[in-house]
Formats: structure tokens, C-alpha cells, sequence
């Protein structure tokens, strides 16, 4: 770089630069690192010019007790930085859902489903062949490869495995034999409804294809992309106020510890880098969810429930955005995509300018990095029907949603899918950051690139969950540095 543009940079901050300082930071090993460091310096203090005494007071830290006191508080990392958040409103179906539950919606919300899964099926070189259904049973070829959404998937007596598969031109049976271990062990993670590509040959009748190969949409393996600036995102989700269960102590030294009164000087430093909140749902208890519920609650008006979340988010630092989407408990149409939560329920959080109410999913960007969070009512259907996967570790059927790129691919399960003209649940980029909720444990992984977080809760064991043997991990919280896209969870149990 040459001088001119050294001292450019720091012109355009208004700053000029004192010539010794220009000349350490040409010696500087990492150009940009040091220029970058230098420009929070500069931002940080009044000063026209950036002189080493200014560079050199700034960078250690054993400054005298004195000056320390008269100054302002110490801007956090995270204030330094100006907000980058984006919600692609695109997928949000909140205040124009197309669903008319009709024949047509059922028919136009599956052909879009198909449309976009074989389309990032076909973009394998496996599949760049593919055929239809009905070319497949015209029998002109032996060798063949296709792509379908699952229409049933059964066992046969001899423990073959049948997959009907479904394109816009027909129907044919896929069979995986019993002797294929590896793909029977991949088909055992096959639900209905979800799109795959095959590769077999047609059988002696003509009549159904024998599988050689099966193929998920797949993520593909990336590079994670990271902020530039030293940001954080706090994943949350669960809260349940409302409920007796509600564990408002430990909430509320989680706000503590993002306000920075709470923690090690190594934890309120990643608490001041903490520039958003993402909420995962169910952030109320919410009022007749479940029969019994009553016994269960502690605020009995889903009004006031609502009130006392917004009470405590508006104690979070001023400089944090939180960003808001509906769970099942919470007071918005209960089919997925869901719309954001009513106004009419909780207006103090549509007040709260900091406060982003969005619906379930919710496709965002911050700072380059981009999030799916997604409440996660589909891993119930995920865990009864596909074997192997449990409620101890969400973040297995988390990585099953992204090989088969689609948040909920069970249809008529238990969670209610809205008939939308388009599949908004599908996973059309895989994200840099998955995050859910609805499990209640805490747990966080890495699938090809996508970081996996499931959020975990502040509700303490219900009485449903102890019958059913589910074991919460409530107050501890995931903190992805988007920077170095490491996670911390932070316990506050
Ligand atoms: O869900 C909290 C936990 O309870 C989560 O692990 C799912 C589980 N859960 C909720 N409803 C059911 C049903 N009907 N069957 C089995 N497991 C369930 P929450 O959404 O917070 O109530
Ligand atoms: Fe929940
Ligand atoms: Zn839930």
C-alpha cells in the first residue's frame, strides 16, 4: 500500500496521521489488522490527529485509575459497529399469506416443493441426466437416473425398501435390496414428501427401477463466510414466561452479563461484542396450548405474558437488535411458515424500536453471515419417524433437515403446514448459521460448513417432559462470534 493511501484511509475518519504512526504501521506485518485497529482507536476519541501517544495510550492497558474515572464509560465493541442486519422479507409470509387451503394451493405448493429441490438436485453431476417418470417407464432406456418427491415409502417381506417416487409426469416404484447396506442405511432416513434423485436400472418387466444409487439435495461443502467487524449473535429461544417454570433469575443474569455487570473480563468482553439477539420462539407460555395447562401457569393472560418479555428485552443494552419470531406457544396462526407474532397480543415488543418481529423461519443476514432460524416444531416429527435420532441430540435430525434442504419435510405429521402457493420451508442457500429451538437442549454442531445450534430454553422441566423423559438444559446460551464463527455457550444456571 502505498503512503498516499495509508493516509487516505485514515482522512476519510476525519483523522490526519502524525508521521511516526504512519510509519509504524508500514512496518506493521498485517497491513489491514493494524489500520483496522487504529481506525476503532481513532473513532473512539476526539482527537484530528492520530499521534503515538494517542496510538501508544490507547493500546495498553494499564492505564492510570484517574483518567479511567473521567472518562465516559468504555463503548463496547459491539456499539462501535453500525447495525447490518437484514431479514429477507421474501420468505415472510407475515401480513400476505397465500394459503386458500384449497385443492389448488395443496397442488401449487407441492409442484413449487419439487420444482425447487429437483432444480438443486439437478445441479449435481450425478443427476444432470435425470429423466421423467414417464420416459423412465416408456423403456427405451435400462440405465436410468431421476428425481422425485417420496409419495410412500414401505418394506417389503424380504426387507426390500419401496420408495414410490412422484414427478409431474408420473409415478414409479424405487426399490433399494436388502443386500445394499450402504444405501439401506441411508434409506432408513427417508420420509415421506422430501425430493430424491436415483440412479438405477429399470427391472426385467419394466415396471419399477432397481436403485443403485440415492441422492439427498445435500449441502455442499463451504468455506464459512465471516463478518468483518467483531460482532457477535446471541441465539436464544423458549423463554416461556409466563410459565411456573419460567426461570426469570436466569434470564435475568443473562441480561446482566450482556449489559456487562456480570462475568470475567474474558466474558464481558464477548458480552460487548454481542450486537444481536435472535429469539427462536416461544417466547411465552402461552394460554390453553395443552389440556392442563392451567396448573402450569403463573400468568394466566397471554397479554400480560407478552408484556413482562417485552419488560425484560428492554433492559438489554441499547445497542442490541433483537429479532423476534413465533414458536407454538406463541400467539400467532399455529401452521408453518408462520406469520409473526400479533400485534394486538404484544405490543410493547412492536414498540420496542430495537425489536424486529418476524415470522417462523426467518431468512437474515448479519454482517455478510446469513441465518435460518427456524422454531423447530418439525423435529417432533422428525425424531417419531425417522429411526435413530432423539430428543438428547436435536442437532442430528438438524443436520438431516439440511441434506434434505427443507425445514419440515413431513407432510401431515404434527406440525400443521400451510398450503402457500410457494414452499417457503425449503432451504433454497444453505445458511452460514442454523439455529432453532422447541427441544429445550442446548446443542450445537458443524454440518459441512453450517454451523448447527439448537438454543435450549429458560423453562425448567415441565410435567409433560418428565413423563415423556425429556431433560431440558435451560440458561445455557450459544454466543457465535461472527467473526471467528466460534461458539461459547455461556451457562447462567
Ligand atoms: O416443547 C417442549 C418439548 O416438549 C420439546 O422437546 C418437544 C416436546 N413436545 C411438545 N409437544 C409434544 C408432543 N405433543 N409430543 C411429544 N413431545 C412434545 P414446547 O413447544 O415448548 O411445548
Ligand atoms: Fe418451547
Ligand atoms: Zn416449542
Amino acid at each position: 500500500m502505498k503512503d498516499t493511501e495509508i493516509v487516505e484511509r485514515f482522512l476519510e475518519s476525519g483523522v490526519n496521521l502524525h508521521p511516526q504512526v504512519l510509519a509504524e504501521i508500514k512496518k506493521s506485518e498485517n497491513l489491514e489488522e493494524t489500520i483496522s485497529r487504529l481506525l476503532t482507536i481513532v473513532r473512539r476519541s476526539n482527537a484530528s490527529v492520530l499521534t503515538p501517544e494517542l496510538v501508544h495510550g490507547e493500546s495498553s492497558d494499564q492505564k492510570p485509575e484517574k483518567v479511567e474515572v473521567r472518562r465516559r464509560r468504555k463503548r463496547v465493541e459491539a456499539e462501535e459497529h453500525e447495525s447490518e442486519l437484514l431479514i429477507k422479507r421474501k420468505n415472510d409470509v407475515t401480513g400476505r399469506s397465500m394459503s386458500q387451503g384449497n385443492i389448488e394451493s395443496f397442488v401449487s405448493y407441492f409442484s413449487s416443493r419439487y420444482e425447487k429441490l429437483s432444480a438443486i438436485l439437478k445441479s449435481r453431476k450425478e443427476l444432470r441426466e435425470a429423466v421423467s417418470v414417464e420416459h423412465v417407464l416408456q423403456g427405451r432406456q435400462r440405465e436410468v437416473s431421476l428425481i422425485g418427491m417420496v409419495s410412500d415409502v414401505r418394506t417389503s417381506r424380504r426387507g426390500n425398501v419401496i420408495l414410490e417416487l412422484e414427478d409431474p409426469t408420473g409415478t414409479v416404484p424405487v426399490v433399494v435390496l436388502s443386500e445394499e447396506r450402504e444405501m439401506m442405511r441411508e434409506v432408513r432416513e427417508v420420509t415421506r414428501d422430501e425430493v430424491l434423485g436415483v440412479r438405477g436400472f429399470l427391472s426385467n418387466g419394466g415396471n419399477m427401477v432397481i436403485a443403485k444409487e440415492i441422492f439427498f439435495p445435500e449441502v455442499p461443502h463451504r468455506e464459512p463466510k465471516r463478518s468483518d467487524a467483531p460482532v457477535a449473535v446471541a441465539l436464544i429461544s423458549d423463554v416461556h414466561v409466563g410459565s411456573t417454570k419460567f426461570l426469570k433469575e436466569v434470564f435475568l443474569r443473562f441480561v446482566r452479563w450482556l449489559r456487562g455487570e456480570l462475568g470475567t473480563s474474558r466474558q464481558k468482553q464477548l458480552a460487548g461484542r454481542v450486537k444481536y439477539v435472535f429469539v427462536g420462539g416461544d417466547l411465552v407460555d402461552g394460554v390453553g396450548i395443552y389440556p392442563e395447562q392451567k396448573e402450569e401457569l403463573a400468568v394466566k393472560d397471554i397479554q400480560e405474558q407478552y408484556a413482562l418479555f417485552a419488560r425484560l428485552i428492554a433492559r438489554l443494552p441499547e445497542h442490541i437488535e433483537v429479532v423476534v419470531l413465533p414458536g407454538n406457544h406463541d400467539a400467532a396462526r399455529q401452521a408453518e411458515p408462520q406469520p409473526a407474532i400479533e400485534e394486538e397480543f404484544a405490543p410493547q415488543l412492536y414498540q420496542n424500536p430495537r425489536v424486529h418481529m418476524v415470522g417462523n423461519p426467518c431468512f437474515a443476514s448479519v454482517h455478510g453471515v446469513s441465518v435460518v432460524s427456524y422454531h423447530g416444531r418439525s423435529l417432533d416429527d422428525m425424531i417419531a419417524s425417522i429411526p435413530g435420532l432423539s430428543y438428547t441430540s436435536p442437532a442430528r435430525a438438524m443436520q438431516l433437515m439440511l441434506r434434505k434442504r427443507h425445514l419440515s419435510p413431513v407432510y401431515g405429521g404434527r406440525v400443521p403446514l400451510a398450503p402457500e402457493l410457494e414452499d417457503h420451508l425449503v432451504l433454497e442457500e444453505p445458511p452460514e448459521i442454523l439455529h432453532m429451538g422447541h427441544v429445550h437442549r442446548t446443542e450445537v454442531s458443524s454440518y459441512r460448513g453450517t454451523l448447527v445450534v439448537n438454543s435450549g430454553t429458560f423453562q425448567e422441566q415441565t410435567e409433560f417432559q418428565r413423563r415423556m423423559n425429556i431433560q431440558p438444559t435451560p440458561g445455557r446460551v450459544p454466543i457465535v462470534d461472527l467473526q471467528s464463527m466460534r461458539t461459547t455457550i455461556m451457562r447462567f444456571v
